[in-house]
């Protein structure tokens, strides 16, 4: 594994006070040298208070806080300014309530090494997904074969949240251009690296469902998505 690399993974929370602490404690168990940066979204539970309280007990942990609840892909933008501005070499994306297993963190190692950036699939061979309801997984497959279609992409997880990314990658993303804020999100950002020539690697995880607290997913960050993909498409044909 590349120990020599600084690593920083980040957890965006909302509500996540029953999970923050576990999905910490797993992730250093599998890489104790790693930092995690928690990006809270002024969570009315009081996980934010738990992201302090940690970092203030672990030197390996911070803790960054948002004013409010303003969407994933906003979390995750602050996120990935602070990793290039602390000089981060490999930056992950990763859930904060336990559906994306640590022990998947040394494939994403690995892969990293010849690639810029790597997606944990749940769809590269048939579906590795546990305690969804069907009708979430028929529109998480079809939504990511359909995002795989409009937008050419020969990526079978486009909307999925465990990716890990080299700096170079993210220092050539212009935040500010950057318009989504649900799971389009995680299509847009693979969508402009692609474009601009970078290197991505699907490996295979399992995605298990959260036991604890409740899902942010709603009708309108399905919009988003939609319009986004052809947006996308657009975009590119006018380029
Ligand atoms: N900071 C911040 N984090 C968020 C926001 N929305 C979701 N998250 C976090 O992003 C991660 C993924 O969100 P989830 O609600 O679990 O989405 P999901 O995994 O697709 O859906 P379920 O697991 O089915 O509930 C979790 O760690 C959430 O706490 C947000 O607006 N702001
Ligand atoms: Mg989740």
């Amino acid at each position: 594994m590349s120990e020599n690399k600084k690593t920083l993974i980040i957890l965006p929370t909302y509500n996540e006070q029953e999970n923050l602490e576990k999905a910490i404690a797993a992730i250093f168990v599998v890489v104790p040298g790693a930092n995690i940066l928690v990006v809270d979204d002024n969570s009315p539970d009081g996980t934010g208070a738990i992201a302090d309280r940690v970092a203030a007990e672990d030197q390996r942990v911070f803790a960054l806080h948002r004013a409010g609840k303003s969407g994933l892909g906003k979390a995750y933008l602050d996120g990935f300014r602070y990793a290039l501005e602390k000089g981060y070499d490999y930056i992950f994306e990763m859930d904060a309530d336990l559906s994306h297993d640590p022990r998947y963190l040394p494939d994403f190692f690995s892969a990293v090494e010849t690639s810029d950036l790597v997606i944990g699939s749940r769809y590269i061979k048939g579906v590795n997904v546990i305690n969804w309801p069907m009708a979430r997984l028929l529109l998480s497959f079809a939504g990511n074969m359909y995002a795989r279609f409009v937008t050419g992409m020969n990526v079978t997880d486009l909307t999925g949240g465990f990716k890990c990314f080299r700096r170079e990658a993210l220092a050539a993303l212009d935040f500010s251009k950057i318009s989504s804020s649900g799971y389009s999100f995680q299509i847009e950002v693979s969508y402009i690296l692609w474009k601009k020539g970078f290197r991505i690697r699907e490996i295979p995880i399992i995605f298990v469902d959260r036991q604890f607290g409740e899902t942010k997913m709603s009708t309108g960050i399905i919009r988003e998505a939609l319009f986004l993909i052809w947006k996308l498409r657009f975009r590119n044909i006018h380029r």
